[in-house]
Parts: C-alpha cells; sequence; structure tokens
C-alpha cells in the first residue's frame, strides 16, 4: 500500500509498505494482528520478509496442534525463538483481538483500559526547506492534533527546532533522532534543551542504555527511549541506571499485548510515563494501537493519528477518525472494533499462507 506522502526519518525514507497481516481463526470468530516491521532492517533488524520466515518456518508450526485457551498461552509457546518481536507480536495480537470477540467485549477494555478518548499526536518527517516544515506543523495544528514530533538528523536539527519553537512558542512540541547522535554531540543536546521541548527521543545507539543515561545527565530535556526497549526487563534497567525519563511503547518492539502491559506496569510503578508509537500501520495495527492507549499511564499523545494521513483507502472500516479537538474515542464494538475489509484486503494481498485446518 503507497503511502500518501514519503516519510523520512534519519534512517531513511519509505513510500511503499508492504505490510504482513495475521489472522487467527477459532473456527467461528476471527482476530487480526499486523506485523509492524519495516521493508528494510533500518529500524531494527526485523523486516517484512524476516517476520515472514519466523512466522512460518518457526512460529506457526508451533502452534499448530496446540490448544491455546487465552492469548497470555502465546508467549510459553514460543519461548527459545529469540528476539523477533514484531513475528511474535503479529501473532500475539491477532490472538486478543479474538479473545475479545469471542469475550463479546472491545479490546481496550479486555486489557484493563480506562482511557475512553486518547489524545493524538503527529509524527512529522523530514522535509525539504524548513519553511515546508512549518506549512506541515501549521496543517496538523489545524486538523487538531496535540502535540507535534519532527524528525530530527544531523544537518537537520538545532536550526529546525529553533525556528519550528519560534513560529509556534506554545505548542507540544518533540524531536525524534532515531539514534542518529553520539556522545559527541552533547552540546548540540544542550543547545536544544533551550527551546522547551517535551523530550528527545531515542538520540543515541538503537542499543544503548549507558550513553543514554549520561546524556540525561548532562541535560534538562527528559530522554524518551524507543529503539531501546524491547520488553519489561529493559524497561526496569533503564530507569533503574536513569537513561531515560519517558517510554515509547511499540506493541510490535515489545512483541504484542502482553509484554506492553508490562512495559506499562513497570513504568507506572517508577512514575514514568508512556505513550504509544506508530510505525506507520495498516487499520489494523492502528487500532491495537488505539486500544493499548486506554490504559493508564499512558498520559501522554501518541504517534496514533487518523487513517486518512496515511492511506487514501485503509484496510477497515470505519477507518480511525480523529476529533477536531485530536483526539480518537474508543469503539463499543467487540474485537480491536473495526471490520476488516475482506475484499480490499484481497485486491491488495501479494501472498498468504495458511496454517492448520
Ligand atoms: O521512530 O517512531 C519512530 C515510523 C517508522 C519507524 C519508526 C518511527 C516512525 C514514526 C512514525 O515516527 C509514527 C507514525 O506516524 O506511525
Ligand atoms: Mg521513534
Amino acid at each position: 500500500m503507497r503511502l500518501l506522502h514519503p516519510f523520512e526519518t534519519s534512517f531513511g525514507v519509505t513510500q511503499d509498505r508492504r505490510i504482513l497481516l495475521v489472522k487467527v481463526s477459532d473456527g467461528q470468530l476471527e482476530g487480526y494482528g499486523e506485523v509492524t516491521a519495516g521493508e528494510g532492517p533500518f529500524y531494527c533488524h526485523e523486516t517484512v520478509d524476516t517476520a515472514w520466515h519466523i512466522l512460518s518456518d518457526f512460529i506457526c508450526p508451533r502452534l499448530v496442534g496446540k490448544t491455546i485457551e487465552q492469548p497470555e498461552d502465546f508467549a510459553p509457546l514460543v519461548e527459545g525463538i529469540r528476539g523477533h518481536n514484531m513475528a511474535k507480536g503479529g501473532l500475539e495480537t491477532a490472538l486478543w483481538d479474538l479473545e475479545a470477540h469471542r469475550q463479546d467485549t472491545p479490546l481496550w477494555k479486555l486489557l484493563g483500559g480506562s482511557r475512553k478518548e486518547i489524545d493524538c499526536g503527529v509524527s512529522i518527517g523530514i522535509q525539504p526547506t524548513i519553511d515546508r516544515l512549518l506549512e506541515v506543523i501549521q496543517r496538523e495544528i489545524d486538523a487538531g492534533y496535540r502535540r507535534i514530533k519532527i524528525k530530527i538528523k544531523p544537518g537537520w536539527d538545532v536550526e529546525a527546532v529553533r525556528q519550528v519553537r519560534a513560529a509556534f512558542p506554545k505548542i507540544l512540541l518533540m524531536c525524534d533522532a532515531n539514534s542518529a547522535y553520539t556522545l559527541d554531540d552533547i552540546d548540540l543536546f544542550r543547545r536544544m534543551d533551550d527551546f522547551e521541548v517535551m523530550m528527545f527521543e531515542q538520540p543515541l545507539h538503537y542499543e544503548d542504555m549507558i550513553d543514554h543515561a549520561e546524556l540525561q545527565r548532562q541535560i534538562r530535556t527528559p530522554i524518551c527511549l524507543d529503539e531501546s526497549i524491547h520488553s519489561a526487563d529493559d524497561a526496569r534497567k533503564a530507569i533503574k541506571i536513569g537513561a531515560c525519563r519517558i517510554i515509547n511503547i511499540k506493541l510490535g518492539r515489545v512483541g504484542g499485548h502482553r509484554e506492553a502491559r508490562a512495559v506499562h506496569d513497570v513504568c507506572q510503578g517508577n512514575g514514568i510515563p508512556v505513550w504509544c508509537g506508530g510505525m506507520l500501520e495498516s487499520g489494523v495495527g492502528r487500532a491495537h494501537n488505539i486500544a493499548l492507549s486506554s490504559l493508564e499511564n499512558f498520559s501522554l499523545p501518541g504517534d496514533v493519528a487518523a487513517s486518512k494521513r496515511y492511506w487514501a483507502e485503509d484496510v477497515i472500516e470505519p477507518a480511525v477518525v480523529v476529533s477536531s479537538e485530536g483526539r480518537i474515542t474508543q469503539t463499543a464494538r467487540s474485537g480491536i472494533g473495526y471490520q476488516v475489509k475482506e475484499t480490499f484486503l484481497k485486491e491488495v494481498t501479494v501472498r498468504t499462507q495458511v496454517f492448520g485446518t
């Protein structure tokens, strides 16, 4: 599926998405999940094709013939398959959707959520010029979004942030570096300390916590970790050493709803707010993100935006809509609460594989 606008980060440009969806069935009801890996190994090591490989050659064969009473039964079945959280998360989240349908309840309620409305922010890719960036920000603010995240990289940082802050003195603003910097850049972050940004997201290496802790000691602005956090245990360690003051939770990166909730709980217990990250998902992944964002400690606006920001036509109906106040209302329907458009899905599907009967 082609994105309406190319999306540029410090690690590259995405326009055409190849999306791997997972459907599970109990013979009567179905559940959908989305593998949130990218097309190439640039955000993390996983790709759509490594996830296909891991799912079809390792994860699905382990499940065939097994009884799964509840989504929590999934993790023990794939114990021993190291990493590949996005491949696991695609299937695990589908099991949660199915379970919510079986209980005839919305997924957000099944997860224990309490937020009936969630606050939405947008993630704005690197633009050709700063003037263009200012225009895009104005458009998103006019659409109602409550927080603006801009992507930064060396050469597109201090000056871009300075001009954005000058043009929009009051907005909730943050920057995401996607690991583009090192500790040699401390002065640059010190200079950006003056712009009252909510957080710097993942400024340093994608596997690092130690240097982030050093950077956090030297700047006022909170650091938010994204790439470095793969589990509740990672979150515990990052908090313990002071590597961040905020955590971005992504379902794929942590392997599904069970672990996402565990990360949420560790953060909550330590007074660390969280928000839900996005991976340019189709409506299926988006719907899961909305449900997850209902948990209490998701107290900051996430990168969960309307379908129409991404797609001419989404795979779900209704499309995800954001109110003029920048909020998404939780659904009263069961499961993820959005219907997958099977006919449209068939049109855009290039490969399928079936396991079990
Ligand atoms: O770092 O949050 C990120 C997209 C792809 C990979 C990594 C990231 C992102 C985004 C986009 O920021 C969020 C979205 O609008 O889905
Ligand atoms: Mg990020």
